[in-house]
């Protein structure tokens, strides 16, 4: 007599929802900033009720509270420029699956494209604010304004 034991608990399906890129101030609160994780998960049921946990990833930004860490839809207020990683695991007992999503937090729009992007500045964008107008212009020019390099006529000044 054979006998098959057959596995048919799926493990759980996790999204943690897509990368984010935000900066501080946006708000309209100074200095911080709060972002909603859109995580989702869901299973078959087996072997019952699963559980999900938000956890943060170490990286070079600082630790932070997780509101909400045992849902989905969690938050979390930054209060600091980094590169954030949050990790969603949904775990039904037997099995687990994870997913990770990044936020990066600027300290302005243009900041957070940039560190989001791995894009360089413009070189004409002295200033770096993302946007190349007279005050690059003014500080390109402000640096050597009227001095000269030509040690034999010292430019006829
Ligand atoms: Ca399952
Ligand atoms: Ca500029």
């Amino acid at each position: 007599m054979w006998s098959f034991y057959t596995d048919d608990n799926e493990p759980p399906v996790v999204d943690a929802g897509p990368d984010q890129a935000v900066w501080l101030g946006m708000d309209g609160i100074d200095g911080q900033v709060t972002v909603t994780l859109e995580g989702y998960t869901a299973d078959d049921g087996r072997p019952g009720p699963y559980v999900v946990l938000w956890t943060q990833d170490q990286t070079e930004a600082p630790p932070v509270g997780i509101v909400n860490a045992d849902q989905d839809v969690a938050t979390v207020t930054l209060t600091e420029r980094g590169v954030y990683a949050f990790t969603l695991t949904a775990d039904d007992g037997e099995k687990q699956a994870f997913d990770t999503v990044q936020v990066v937090v600027g300290d302005t729009p243009c900041d957070a494209s940039h560190m989001s992007s791995g894009q360089p500045y413009l070189p004409s964008d002295i200033n770096q604010d993302c946007i190349v107008n007279l005050e690059d212009f003014a500080l390109l020019f402000a640096q050597g304004w009227l001095s000269c390099t030509d040690m034999l006529t010292h430019c006829g000044l």
